[in-house]
């Protein structure tokens, strides 16, 4: 049996769309952040790093929404479905997963807390790393410029773990988003797959 350990959030997204594409049934757990449950210690047995996700599968624990990309991809995708079976396309998709955890994942992270925080803004802070936002999301507008539709040509958990975080970006309007359309047309296109408006409405 598989459980997923999630919050209305963007990296519990990736684990429920990937979920999702793959058909699976799982019990979904919701963690309330707000109340702390991440820090109680039977959540902090799963996961030391107290975050969702966390997938629970044949009694093992996985930790770090890239883990659990890969897990269910190597486990459960027979048909290449998020995780091609092809080595260089496999590659591909790894290393656009990789990609996200140490760059989009971490950087609109700590844009996102700089900008909820109570009181007098870090404008230094937001300029850091709203710019390097910008220098990323212009890195994925290269990439699409020779006009594949997804990041790797097809489509693969390295589509799957951006997706959330910039969908939320590109909703709130910012300007290092909805000023490339490739970038647009891109997330536009993920946004139409079913699993994909499943897996985002995970937990409700
Ligand atoms: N690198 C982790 C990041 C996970 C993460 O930041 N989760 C947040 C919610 S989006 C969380 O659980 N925060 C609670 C806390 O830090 O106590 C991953 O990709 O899974």
């Amino acid at each position: 049996m598989i459980k997923l350990y999630t919050a209305q959030t963007p990296n519990g997204r990736k684990a429920s769309i990937a979920l999702e594409e793959l058909g699976l049934s799982y019990q979904v757990e919701w963690v309330r952040l707000d109340k702390e449950e991440q820090m109680q210690p039977a959540f902090l047995a799963l996961n030391p790093n107290h975050k969702i996700p966390v997938l629970e599968d044949d009694g093992q624990a996985i930790w770090e929404s890239g883990a659990i990309l890969l897990h269910l991809g190597e486990k459960y995708d027979t048909a290449g479905t998020i995780l091609p079976k092809e080595p260089a396309k496999r590659m591909g998709a790894i290393q656009y997963a990789f990609f996200q955890t140490g760059g989009v994942g971490p950087n609109l992270g700590r844009l996102g807390a700089a900008l909820r925080k109570e009181g007098e803004k870090n404008g230094e802070m937001i300029e850091i790393f709203g710019g390097e936002m910008d220098r990323l999301v212009g890195v994925l507008d290269r990439v699409l410029e020779d006009g594949r539709d997804y990041l790797g040509g097809e489509y693969t958990i390295g589509d799957i773990m951006h997706f959330p975080w910039l969908r939320i970006a590109q909703n709130i309007g910012v300007p290092w988003i909805s000023e490339r359309e490739r970038v647009v047309a891109w997330l536009d296109r993920i946004a139409e797959r079913p699993a994909v408006i499943k897996g985002m409405a995970v937990p409700e």
